[in-house]
């Protein structure tokens, strides 16, 4: 069984969000698409307080972009965005929501961030998504989404080290690429054996 996991295709990513991704919507006709050959579909939603730990407007003097260490261990810190509730954090409004059968929701905690589907940033707290999909007999994944170089690539590394057999999309995903982060995370999924077609 085979589930179509698609990561944080929010507003606050899209053009004219918060955290905009460059060309973020493009990809939404083409995931869209894609749910219709998938056995099961799951999607994932960046959900924070408002006063979110990775927030840089949280930590004084910092700017957004810029890095702190947090006791998990170095954190970017972000403009304020996908606000519990607010419409940044909605999913973009030609995305399929009716196909997914599951919609998981992360960053939740306020003293902890999660790129990832799996597991917050400790890399320890699960979110329940690999219980979800062994339950339900789903071993092959294929993920898509925003963005690329953070909760993509996340998602996919520790998909891939729980043993689940992971595909990314990078035609339908699009990236931050901070300081060169695209290609350290294409670099990163490829050693966790994540396939990047
Ligand atoms: C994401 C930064 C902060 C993502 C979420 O979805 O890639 N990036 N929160
Ligand atoms: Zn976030």
């Amino acid at each position: 069984m085979s589930a179509l996991i698609v990561i944080d295709v929010q507003n606050d990513f899209c053009p004219g969000g918060a955290l905009a991704v460059a060309e973020g919507d493009t990809i939404v006709p083409g995931i869209n698409a894609l749910m219709a050959e998938s056995d099961a579909v799951v999607l994932t939603q960046d959900w924070h307080p408002d006063e979110h730990s990775s927030f840089a407007s949280q930590h004084e003097g910092k700017s957004p972009m810029e890095t702190t260490e947090m006791p998990y261990g170095t954190q970017v810190l972000w403009p304020d965005h996908c606000v519990i509730g607010s419409h940044g954090a909605a999913f973009h409004k030609d995305l399929t929501v009716d196909r997914a059968e599951m919609v998981i929701r992360k960053g939740f905690r306020r003293a902890i961030d999660s790129y990832s589907a799996f597991f917050e940033n400790d890399h320890r707290t699960p979110t329940g998504l690999e219980g979800y999909l062994t339950t339900r007999g789903i071993t092959q994944l294929t993920m898509v989404g925003l963005a690329t170089d953070f909760c993509v690539a996340y998602s996919a590394i520790d998909a891939a080290k729980l043993g689940f057999d992971v595909t990314v999309r990078m035609d339908l995903c699009r990236a931050i690429d901070l300081n060169g982060s695209l290609a350290a995370a294409q670099d990163q999924m490829r050693d966790a054996g994540v396939t990047l077609l």
